[in-house]
This record gives C-alpha cells, structure tokens and sequence, in this order.
C-alpha cells in the first residue's frame, strides 16, 4: 500500500527529529561533497543526522538500516551502493513505521512501495546529453570511444550507460570500442585507462567517456603519461561536475561534463519534514537537474565557485 502520512502524523518537528543516513562511501570527490552538504543541510534545519559510512559494500548499508530502525530514528536516507537485494530491509523499515528516503541512486522497481520518495538525476539522461554532446562535436569523422564505467550493479552505472549508447544510436561513426568498470574512482579510472591505451593504442582512441569526472580525471593522468593530449588529440566527456574537472578544462585537457548536484538530503529532509509533520506524501521521484558544461563556460570560474563546497 502507499505511504499513509497519518500512519507518522506523531507531531514531529524538524528540530526534535533524528534521521540516519546509510552512505556509500567516499569513492569521489562528488560524493564526499554529497556527505558534507548534508551534514551542512541538517544543521541548518537542526535535525540530528547520524551518517554511516558502508565503505562500498551493501551487506554494511544493510546493517545500517537495521540498527537506525534499532535506534528508532524518525526517518533513514539510503544511497544505495547496487539496484538489487533490498526489499527484505526495507520491508522492516516500512514495519517500523519508519520512511526511507533514496538519496542519488535507485533500486529495482519491486521496491517501489517500499521507499517513500528518491532524490536523483535522471541519469538516463546524463549519459544521453554526454553522447549527444560527442555526436555534435564529432561530425561525421570516424570516432572510437572508450568507456570507463561506474561501479557495476550501481543504478547509475546502468543508466549512464544506457544513455550514452542512446545519444550515439544511429551515428555508425561513433562507437564504443572497450567499455570497463573504473569503479567511480581516480586509482581505478587511471588503471583501466592505461590497459585501454595498451589495448587500442592510443592514436586509435578518439575520445573517452568517463560515468562520473573523478575516473576522467584518472585517465586525464594516464593519457599525458602516455604522451596524449586529452582535450585535444582525445577528446573527453564525464559526468558530476566536480571542480577539478573544471581546472582541467580551464587547462585544455577535458571537453565537457554534465552537473550532478551535491545536495540531495535538502530536498530530503524537506519531504520527510512535510511528511511527518503535515502528512504531505511527496512525488514519488524529486529530480534534481542536469546541465552540460564545456570548455565555453569559463571553466575556472565555475572551478572557484565550487572549490569550497565540499569536494
Ligand atoms: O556520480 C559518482 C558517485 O550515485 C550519482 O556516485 C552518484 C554517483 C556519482 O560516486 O561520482
């Protein structure tokens, strides 16, 4: 059945309420900066916010949830590490009494009832905007694309993928050449740049597609080591906006990446405050925006009006 607002119409207060937050980890810089705007976020409404830190594995997320239905806190935000192998936790949250909020990634659709709204990009999107963005820029020369993916079973990594292959569907000039996890990390997106670079040979690569900027910015690092220009000889897309992508615009070594918010626990909290104290039931999915960035925005002064934030 759907949420009821009645079912936690308890009179709760913003200030009086304690929310925890089961988070993936720390693999990049946009999700460091997604920890430390929300901690930011829930001082400002003066709401106790207990962070749990998964380390990248779900069975950790999984105990998290379980201790914070334990504690009895009023709410629980989740970025889920994978889509899968969730309903049996949260159908404990939903017994508890207790909405759970997705914050930035999505779970199978056999969670639906399970969950009381998410928080995300449409990372469908994302990956469509990137691939248009290289069909533009391409023409109609032929262009070899390698792809560093996101952390596999990861709902964005999926969808980032799906995506992209859209924007570049029906252009035979583009195509995906090697496609391989990166695991959303800078040490990962280096590796696997290098061992594509081995693979293809580098004048064979005509441009990279990166899920997220932090594996961009590692294979930035592996393609001038192998004597490349990334941002010129090889062209480069990502996803998430984080400032050192912009520096590396600013310097003529990235092409283009595509925001990501950091802030999703605001619109969060703000549904789970509406919620529990006015029943109000939210949209089922609260989308945060998408925009493409390249190296015609003034890279380094979107590169200083983020440094600060967080990442
Ligand atoms: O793009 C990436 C991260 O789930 C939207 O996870 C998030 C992604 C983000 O680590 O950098």
């Amino acid at each position: 059945s759907a949420f009821s607002g009645a079912l936690f119409a308890a009179g709760a207060h913003a200030g009086e309420m304690t929310i925890g937050f089961s988070q993936i980890g720390s693999e990049s810089g946009w999700r460091a900066a997604e920890t430390t705007v929300s901690k930011a976020e829930a001082k400002k409404r003066d709401i106790t916010f207990k962070i749990a830190d998964a380390q990248q594995k779900q069975e950790n997320q999984i105990k998290a949830i379980r201790s914070f239905i334990a504690q009895g806190v009023d709410a629980i935000f989740l970025a889920p590490v994978v889509s899968t192998g969730w309903d049996s936790v949260l159908k404990e949250a939903k017994e508890a009494n207790i909405p759970v909020v997705l914050l930035d990634r999505d779970i199978d659709p056999s969670g639906k009832d399970l969950y009381l709204t998410a928080v995300t990009s449409d990372s469908v999107h994302e990956g469509k905007v990137a691939g248009e963005w290289l069909v533009k820029t391409v023409g109609t020369k032929p262009c070899n694309v390698v792809e560093l993916q996101g952390t596999v079973g990861a709902s964005v990594a999926t969808n980032r993928k799906k995506g992209f292959e859209d924007g570049i569907a029906g252009h035979s000039n583009v195509k995906i050449v090697r496609s391989q996890t990166g695991e959303f990390t800078r040490a990962k997106g280096k590796e696997v740049m290098e061992s594509f670079i081995k693979a293809e040979g580098g004048k064979n690569i005509c441009a990279v597609y990166a899920h997220n900027d932090d594996m961009m910015v590692g294979a930035i690092q592996a393609m001038k080591e192998a004597g490349l220009k990334p941002g010129s000889e090889i062209l480069t897309v990502s996803i998430d906006a984080v400032p050192d992508i912009f520096k590396a615009m600013a310097a003529g070594e990235a092409n283009a990446t595509v925001e990501l918010t950091p802030n999703m626990a605001g619109p969060a909290f703000d549904a789970v405050v509406a919620f529990k104290e006015k029943g109000t039931v939210p949209p089922k999915w609260i989308q945060t925006e998408s925009r493409l960035f390249t190296q015609a925005d003034k890279p380094m002064a979107v590169y200083e009006s983020k440094k600060d934030l967080g990442y």
